[in-house]
């Protein structure tokens, strides 16, 4: 049976910093489990494989199982579904929450996170499937259990036509199916194998203009493999980092993503390394492509995107810049004296990698620029420390469902839910009796801090300060994340207002400072703040963005969410600590108000940058606004925000927002104008902050009840579309949310809307 690990490192080549705490990997051992819970895990595989087409989100269901033979719960609650004429009382509220809550905290981890996946994106399994390969790792890496899941997961979120999207919810796209077919031959499934779903595939690839239409990502991944001639690459030269930092194109202005994955990218571009040229790989050759191999015109094919593939077309600017390098700069520093150039760039293209590998402990930035790194440090040496040491950080990468197992976004996403967890249940007002969970809540939270900033000159490896941070995951993942610093230093000022007994020792004031430290460093001139990074470059850059399915990666552009969450956390700082920097943190308050203003849609909304999308957007939109002290009646900006949640809520009660409105910047209905309960609590919860009770609270009683309706019989609520974002295009999964969004909004339905609903 799959065991989730938690918290545990025994492996001498693991570096941490704080004992583990946060990790969270699975492991197979045939001896555990018994046959009922092996039974019950079948019959989850089954119906989702079954349910495939019609829910593509799994539920958990593989950790549910572990969790509730360890942690078994009897509720005495009865379970509420309201009819069409029934209110929603205090009673019916409460038993709601303790059912949620209490369910919830069975699902914490004993370091007090909670473990979940996070994944989404489809393209993440192949970057590793291939680096396994070439490396000559994959079956020492990858036990035969492993990669019997990982090809559970690629067929059940193979489409109906035989290709695959960009994430699980994404019309088929040549990325996301060359990767996957590629992928599943490596793990050695024939070209009939899976019931015809292999041919399907190829067909599908074929069809739709074969390998050549891939996107660049894509196509520098099958060079790796020797399926793809690099001349069919545009040019990556590693000599950008030779470039003085004054030019705006510099790759330390980049936003840290981007930097951190072309960093290595360039590095194996510059090196054209291509992996051992196996049978297999000759046979991909022929099966990718409907021409011969050797009549392929890989000039043609550096601008080739599949239509499907294409979210952001390049600009012309692009096809002459990449023509000139490709034509007249690469071939000087291929041959000597140019020669010298590239290996002095490759050198510290190198430096910078070991910088980040160490500094993350090898876990690195995120799953792309991991996967990345390794291959490089195999690349410079098959034998190296470094190659050995990334090894072991590949499975906090990993995760499985009832849907197989799936490379995830990032090592996952333990300090943002719990710092929102700690929130949703001290908006109940139920604290008393959710003690223990908060307890450990608190110890997670105060075990996640990063306590240094990272070594050396700062400035000569392009970081910024990350003492006093909270990062997005765990402390050895270690970058600062200027909204997680803001979410945590929230969650760690509240749990401070509770007794010492209860919730434990609070965190010191000095490294709450260090915390506020930070968030005021990351305010922008304009007065917004973006995810990890000043930023450091203008928007024009995204003229050279050359990733077809990304948009908006070229810097780190402040978005609505990290400004409002610094002046949350700065508000409810300044009120405990007066005395602290006061006169900073009002100017900063000042300062991001009036730029979360005026990123405001004439519509009233926002629009969010890592979620779906105008819900999630306006809710930190106004309770930025709210915090920093402005009111409906005395606020344009509120009153108008309020005006779009409400036009926007469906007839039955709540709120449902699809995918397509990240894509089209449109708002975007789910099919069927169905509610989504997370659309419904962000809704919610802004307009109570609004101060929506007062003026009508009719809309939060049916959206209450929308909630309430949707809590399933175990008292959670259940796992819907997919929700997060990233680069415009991406969804990626946020599996705690399904339960701390309804627990947050009715919380606060409880709290600040029955008691206005008697005063009316
Ligand atoms: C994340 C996840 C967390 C997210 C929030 C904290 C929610 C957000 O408010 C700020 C941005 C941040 C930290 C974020 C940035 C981009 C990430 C790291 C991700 C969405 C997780 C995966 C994604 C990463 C870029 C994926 C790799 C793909 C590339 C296109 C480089």
């Amino acid at each position: 049976m799959w065991r989730l690990k938690v918290a545990e490192g025994a492996s001498s080549w693991l570096k941490t910093t704080n004992n583990h705490i946060g990790r969270h990997v699975w492991e197979f051992d045939l001896d555990t489990g018994s046959p009922d819970e092996r039974d019950e895990v079948e019959r989850c595989r089954r119906m989702f494989h079954a349910n495939r087409f019609q829910i593509k989100h799994s539920s958990d269901l593989l950790m549910r199982i572990q969790f509730s033979r360890l942690n078994p719960l009897q509720l005495d609650l009865p379970v509420i579904k309201l009819g069409e004429n029934e209110e929603v009382t205090e009673e019916v509220v409460v038993t709601s929450l303790r059912r949620a809550i209490s369910k919830y905290s069975t699902l914490q981890t004993n370091d007090g996170h909670w473990a979940g996946d996070y994944g989404g994106p489809l393209f993440l399994m192949p970057f590793l499937i291939i680096t396994l390969y070439v490396t000559g790792a994959l079956n020492v890496v990858l036990s035969s259990e492993h990669q019997k899941e990982m090809r559970r997961y690629l067929y059940n979120h193979q489409n109906k036509d035989g290709g695959w999207g960009l994430h699980i919810e994404g019309h088929s796209t040549m990325f996301g199916s060359v990767m996957s077919y590629v992928t599943l031959r490596l793990f050695g499934e024939g070209t009939n194998g899976g019931d015809g779903a292999m041919e399907k595939a190829r067909d599908w690839i074929l069809s739709h203009g074969s390998a050549t239409a891939i996107t660049s990502w894509g196509k520098m991944w099958l060079s790796v493999l020797g399926v793809f001639d690099w001349s069919g690459n545009n040019p990556l030269p590693p000599e950008i980092w030779l470039l003085p930092y004054i030019l705006p194109i510099h790759p330390g202005r980049l936003w840290c993503h981007c930097r951190m994955v072309y960093l290595p990218m360039s590095y194996i571009y510059g090196k054209r390394f291509v992996g051992k040229i196996t049978s297999l790989v000759l046979e991909l050759r022929e099966e990718l492509y409907s021409v011969r191999y050797d009549r392929i015109d890989w000039n043609k094919a550096r601008n080739e995107c599949a239509k499907e593939d294409l979210y952001y077309p390049h600009p012309m600017l692009q096809d002459i810049l990449w023509t000139t390098l490709q034509k007249f700069v690469e071939p000087i520093l291929m041959h000597w004296p140019g020669d010298k150039l590239r290996e002095k760039a490759l050198n510290i293209a190198s430096h910078h990698i070991h910088y980040e590998d160490e500094n993350t402990r090898y876990i690195c930035i995120g799953p792309v620029n991991k996967v990345l790194n390794m291959l490089c440090c195999w690349i410079e040496d098959p034998s190296s420390q470094a190659f050995k040491l990334h090894i072991p950080r590949i499975y906090d990468y990993l995760w499985i469902a009832e849907d197989g197992m799936k490379m995830q976004g990032h090592n996952g996403s333990q300090l943002w839910d719990t710092a929102f967890t700690v929130q949703a249940i001290y908006a109940t007002g139920l604290v008393q009796e959710y003690a223990p969970t908060l307890y450990k809540t608190h110890y997670f939270i105060n075990n996640s801090q990063i306590l240094e900033d990272s070594p050396g000159d700062l400035s000569s490896w392009y970081r910024h300060i990350s003492k006093g941070a909270w990062p997005f995951s765990t402390a050895d993942q270690g970058w600062a994340v200027s909204d997680c610093t803001a979410e945590g230093l929230k969650a760690a000022l509240l749990l401070s207002k509770l007794p010492q007994t209860m919730v434990g020792p609070s965190i010191e004031a000095n490294r709450l400072y260090d915390a506020v430290n930070v968030i005021l460093s990351l305010m922008n001139d304009n007065g917004g703040f973006s995810a990890y990074e000043l930023t450091r470059s203008y928007a024009w850059m995204e003229m050279i963005n050359p990733a077809e399915t990304f948009g908006g990666i070229m810097i780190d552009y402040p978005c609505v969410e990290c400004t409002s969450s610094a002046i949350q956390a700065l508000t409810a700082f300044r009120k405990l600590y007066p005395n602290h920097r006061g006169r900073d943190i009002d100017a900063s308050i000042r300062k991001a108000v009036n730029y979360i203003e005026s990123i405001q849609q004439p519509d009233g909304s926002w629009y969010g940058s890592w979620a779906v999308c105008f819900t999630y957007g306006t809710w930190f939109g106004v309770t930025g606004l709210i915090a920093a002290g402005k009111t409906y009646e005395n606020n344009a900006s509120l009153r108008k925000a309020c005006a779009f949640l409400l036009s926007k809520e469906l007839p039955s009660g709540g709120w449902g927002e699809s995918y397509l409105s990240c894509q089209d910047k449109v708002y975007t209905n789910l099919e069927g104008n169905r509610a989504h309960a997370l659309n419904t609590g962000w809704a919610m919860l802004a307009l109570i902050d609004a101060g929506q009770a007062d003026r009508d609270p009719k809309p939060l009683h049916k959206a209450a009840k929308v909630l309430i309706n949707l809590q399933m019989e175990n008292g959670e609520f259940p796992q819907q579309e997919i929700m997060g974002v990233f680069s415009q295009n991406c969804m990626i999964s946020y599996s705690q949310y399904r339960n701390i969004f309804p627990i947050w909004a009715l919380g606060e339905y409880r709290c600040r809307v029955l008691p206005a609903h008697k005063r009316i």
